[in-house]
C-alpha cells in the first residue's frame, strides 16, 4: 500500500519546537500552528510518521517515548511528527487532526482511551491514511477504521495477578485467610486500566476470602498513588495486598505506606503488586517493597517500524500483536536482569 500523495503534497505546517526530552533526536514537537508551506517528506524521501502520545504520566510513558524517537529517525528514513496529548483525548484528536491536514504517510496513536475515537479515525480512513493503535486499543465495532494494533495484553497481565496471588497465598497456607485488597487504578477507562482490573476480577471472583475493599485511579501517576494511599490507609486499618495498576502509582504508595509507618513485604503488614516492571520498579521488587512486578513492554517502536516496513512493501500484518512480557517477584534472583535493563 503505497500512498505517494502524503510524501509529495507541499502541507500546511505546524510552528514546531523540540521537545526539551528529546532534543537531538530530530522529531518535531507540535505546538501552536502557524501557516507556513514545508514539505516534511522532504519530496519523499522520508516516511512521514505522526504519533499522538498519550502524554509523560509515567516512566514507563517516557521510555515509550524514547523508543519512537530513536526508532523514526531520518537515518531510518523516516521523519517523525510527535504530539504530546497530556492525558487529554481532545488534545490526540486535535493531534490527529493535523497530521490529516500535513498529509502523514502514517498516523499512530497510543489512545489514552478506548471510547470516543470513530468520527477522527473516520476522517483519516477517508483521508486513505493508515492508522497504527500502539499500547491502548480502543473499543469500536468498525474494524475498518484501524489498520492495526501493537502492545501488551492487559487483561492477560491482570489474570496473572490475580493468579500470582492465589499461589503465594496457598504457599503459605493462606487460602483461607480473610483477604483484604484495595486496588489503585490507572486512568479510568484506559485499555491498561480496563483490561488489568478486569483480568484481577477473573481471578478474584472465585475468591469469596478476597475483600476488594476499594479501587480509585491513581492516573498512573506517583504523586496521585501517594495520595489515594494515603486515603485508604486512613479508611482501612487493615489491609493486606495493594493491586498498583503502575509502577509508579507503586512508588507514591510506597512512600505513603512508609510515612503511616507500616512494613511492606511477606513478613510485612501488606504487599504491593504492581505493573510495568521498569528498572526502578524492579529495584523495589529487589528491596521486598513491591512483592510481584508483571512485566509491560514499553520498547514498542521497533515494532511500529517493523509494521510500516511490511505496510510499504504490501504485505499482510496482523490485526492484533501483542508483545510478549514475563513478571518478576521477590522469590528471584533479580541482580543480573536488573543491571541489564535498559529502562
Ligand atoms: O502501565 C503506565 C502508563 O498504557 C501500558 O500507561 C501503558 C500504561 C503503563 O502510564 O505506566
Amino acid at each position: 500500500m503505497k500512498r505517494v500523495f502524503g510524501r509529495w503534497m507541499p502541507v500546511v505546517a505546524s510552528l514546531t519546537m523540540i521537545c526539551t526530552l528529546l532534543t537531538g533526536c530530530g522529531f518535531e514537537y507540535n505546538s501552536e500552528t502557524e501557516t507556513e508551506t514545508a514539505d516534511v517528506s522532504q519530496n519523499g524521501q522520508f516516511i512521514v510518521v505522526g504519533i499522538a502520545q498519550v502524554g509523560s504520566e509515567s516512566d514507563w510513558r517516557t521510555t515509550n517515548t524514547k523508543s519512537y524517537a530513536t526508532t523514526f529517525t531520518e537515518e531510518n528514513g523516516y521523519h517523525l511528527l510527535f504530539e504530546d496529548g497530556q492525558q487529554e483525548q481532545e488534545n490526540q484528536v486535535k493531534a490527529v487532526r493535523e497530521f490529516i491536514l500535513q498529509g502523514v504517510d502514517y498516523i499512530v496513536i497510543d489512545p489514552v482511551v478506548e471510547t470516543g475515537w470513530e468520527s477522527v479515525l473516520e476522517e483519516a480512513r477517508d483521508a486513505g491514511i493508515p492508522v497504527i493503535l500502539v499500547d491502548r486499543q480502543i473499543s469500536t465495532d468498525d474494524e475498518s477504521l484501524y489498520t492495526c494494533f501493537v502492545g501488551s495484553d492487559f487483561t492477560l497481565e491482570g489474570q496473572r495477578a490475580g493468579e500470582w496471588l492465589e499461589n503465594y497465598l496457598s504457599d503459605r497456607n493462606m487460602n483461607e485467610d480473610e483477604i483484604n485488597i484495595v486496588t489503585l487504578q490507572g486512568t479510568l477507562e484506559s485499555s491498561a486500566q480496563l483490561g488489568r482490573t478486569e483480568g484481577f476480577a477473573k481471578i478474584s471472583r472465585y475468591h469469596d476470602n478476597w475483600n476488594m475493599l476499594d479501587a480509585k485511579s491513581g492516573e498512573f501517576t506517583q504523586a496521585k498513588g501517594y495520595e489515594v494511599m494515603a486515603e485508604f490507609l486512613d479508611l482501612y486499618p487493615d489491609i493486606d495486598v495493594v493491586v498498583c495498576e503502575n509502577d509508579n502509582m507503586a512508588f507514591g504508595a510506597i512512600e505513603a505506606i512508609e510515612d503511616a509507618g507500616k512494613e511492606l513485604g511477606p513478613n510485612g503488614d501488606m504487599i504491593i503488586i504492581s505493573f510495568d516492571a521498569i528498572k526502578a520498579g524492579m529495584e523495589e521488587v529487589m528491596k521486598g517493597n513491591i512483592a510481584v512486578d508483571f512485566e509491560c513492554n514499553p520498547l514498542l517502536g521497533p515494532e511500529v517500524d517493523a509494521i510500516i516496513q511490511k505496510l510499504e512493501k504490501g504485505e499482510k500484518i496482523g490485526k492484533v500483536t501483542y508483545v510478549s512480557e514475563t513478571y518478576y517477584d521477590f522469590t528471584m534472583d533479580l541482580e543480573n536482569i536488573v543491571n541489564k535493563r535498559i529502562y
